[in-house]
């Protein structure tokens, strides 16, 4: 009571097929907005607000709802949003209305472009650091032939470009890339036609799911294969395989997936020390579970990324934060309640004080990069009997890489080798 209300507006990815990392990325987004909105020291005097919708992690309908925020008073401070797709669509149009985007899920590395992303953050790290540690991978076990096969998405086709670049510079091969839109049947035949091997996958989860299923059904997995494939899905996602029209077990699912390797971006502070806000990783996640009213994590889309969303949401709170002493230090005498979108005395400060954002998150250290990125480190798991299992980390920061390469397992006697012959596109 008595207190002057601000708002932002959050689009998040509730349903669809993609990422619709909403489901836990939202809890933790509005668990954040109380705890700031509990502090006397944050934003003083000042209630903050969010008003969100879903976008399904659909282009055309995540902008409907960047409309409808910025169309309808009261106007928005800035935008938090998830899911590469909508994100790159929103972030491309936000700086008209002098609007701040800060994405908890979007790993997009086309992101990182600041002359088409102009007012643009991240506390999600680029898709980039995974492909870092893939290399260092590739090097370790003398794999220098790959082949990839792709979902048809700019965050995959730019997450691929720059894998190519860098094998490029450690004289790895790519001996075939394969991309599918929605059907992955003949990409994966065409993998197997051209004896593809050390195989790197990038895709949403319900494509995964596809993949999989085709593997299993070409036989493409056991001692001769090796699968890389993207760490954050929830760790249960194939056995969702029986209720999406795939054409699999569960358990032939599992049997394919023996042994496959996943890279993510650590999104969990390592050691328990409290975030700025109080809260440390365990007491954080015991939290977000009560939201979850206890479903389980291991299910739920956007549970590894929720860190990220209450780290945002804490991010775009301290800058605010930090904006009113930038104003009052200029002698600019306006509330944050000002700010409309065609007046950029506001968006200014708020802008630099995000852009020297600092603080100790509940996902680790939040700092952004002149590109609005953020920097952690990669974590590299294996599956085996259908549970996944670390093995290692990669420092993206220093080229720092520890492998615990007694935890890793194969289905033969020693890793593949990399035999892929390089053949015309059929
Ligand atoms: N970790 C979720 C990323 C989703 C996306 O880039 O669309």
């Amino acid at each position: 009571p008595g207190k002057t209300e601000l708002y932002i507006g959050g689009i998040f990815p509730m349903t669809g097929g993609g990422w619709s990392g909403g489901q836990a990325c939202l809890p933790a987004a509005l668990m954040a907005l109380e705890d700031v909105n509990n502090r006397e020291d944050i934003l003083p005097g000042y209630h903050l607000n969010m008003i969100h919708n879903d976008s399904e992690c659909n282009p055309g309908i995540g902008t409907n709802v960047m409309y409808r925020l910025v169309y309808h008073p009261p106007p928005k401070l800035m935008l938090l949003t998830g899911c590469s797709s909508v994100s790159t669509h929103i972030a491309e149009a936000a700086h008209m209305w002098n609007l701040m985007v800060l994405a908890y899920g979007s790993s997009s590395p086309a992101l990182s472009d600041r002359k088409r992303f102009r007012t643009f953050f991240r506390t999600h790290p680029s898709a980039v650091l995974h492909n870092q540690a893939r290399i260092r991978m590739f090097q370790y076990y003398r794999w220098s032939k790959i082949s990839i096969i792709q979902e048809t998405q700019e965050v995959f086709t730019s997450t691929i470009e720059d894998l190519e670049k860098r094998a490029k510079e450690a004289n790895i091969t790519i001996a075939t890339r394969q991309s599918f839109l929605s059907d992955p049947t003949n990409a994966v035949r065409s993998l197997k036609r051209q004896d593809a091997r050390i195989i790197v996958g990038v895709f949403y989860e319900d494509m995964a799911l596809k993949v999989f299923c085709q593997v299993y059904k070409e036989k493409m997995y056991g001692k001769r294969y090796v699968w890389f494939i993207i760490g954050w899905y929830p760790d249960n996602w194939y056995q969702k395989v029986e209720d999406n029209d795939v054409n699999c077990t569960v358990a032939q699912m599992r049997e394919a997936l023996q042994g496959h390797f996943t890279t993510e971006m650590t999104m969990r502070s390592l050691d328990d020390t409290p975030s700025f806000s109080g809260l440390n990783v365990s007491r954080f996640d015991e939290e977000l579970l009560d939201k979850l009213n206890n479903s389980d994590p291991n299910d739920t889309p956007g549970y590894p990324e929720a860190p990220l969303a209450y780290d945002a949401v804490w991010a775009l709170a301290l800058a605010l934060n930090q904006t009113i002493t930038r104003l009052t230090e200029k002698g600019v005498n306006v509330g944050l309640d000002k700010f409309t979108y065609d007046n950029s005395t506001i968006f200014r400060e708020f802008y630099r004080a995000m852009d020297s954002t600092s603080f100790q998150g509940v996902s680790g250290p939040v700092q952004f990069l002149s590109t609005g990125d953020r920097l952690t480190l990669t974590q590299i798991e294996q599956m085996w009997d259908g549970k996944y299992y670390k093995i290692g980390y990669y420092d993206n920061k220093n080229n720092n890489w520890t492998l615990n390469h007694s935890f890793v397992r194969w289905n033969g006697p020693h890793p593949p080798y990399d035999r892929t012959r390089v053949v015309e596109d059929l």
